[in-house]
């Protein structure tokens, strides 16, 4: 029993050791003046329900999530959500944290009637956003009845 307890914790160790070397693997660099930006709605816009959010991006391409390539990423769209503190990790995926891992660039949500939040966030293939992170300015849209 003893001789094959070891080789276990060693495997643990091995293990635990990889994922945190993931967890902290050194982010993908964005190329100074990148910039992502919602073209529309515009900020403070009263809009009717579905809304149709296009995604502008200057300095950077579109790629696929899973698809490494220099100075690309793809789109989230965080709604009714602050962008988390922590920008080093990856994006969570909810209702609020939407990934564009084919690489669109518009979508089209339905949202109750009210004050929402709109903003993007580009991020490498592993969903983790850039350094320095290519973020918009959070905008707020009112959706009427
Ligand atoms: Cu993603």
């Amino acid at each position: 029993m003893k001789t094959r307890f070891l080789p276990r914790i060693a495997l643990g160790a091995a293990l635990i050791f990889a994922v945190s070397n993931v967890a902290f693997a050194d982010r993908t660099p964005s190329p100074a003046g990148a910039e992502v930006y919602i073209v529309s709605p515009k900020d403070g816009a009263k809009v009717k329900g579905p809304v149709t959010v296009v995604f502008g991006l200057k300095g950077m391409g579109i790629a696929p999530a899973g698809i490494k390539f220099d100075n690309t990423g793809h789109h989230h769209l965080l709604v009714d959500v602050d962008a988390p503190a922590n920008l080093s990790l990856p994006l969570p995926a909810d209702e609020h944290n939407i990934h564009f891992g084919k690489g669109q660039t518009e979508t089209t949500l339905t949202l109750p009637p009210g004050k929402h939040t709109l903003q993007l966030v580009l991020a490498d293939s592993l969903h983790t956003p850039h350094d320095p992170a290519v973020i918009s300015k959070k905008i707020t849209i009112v959706v009427e009845k």
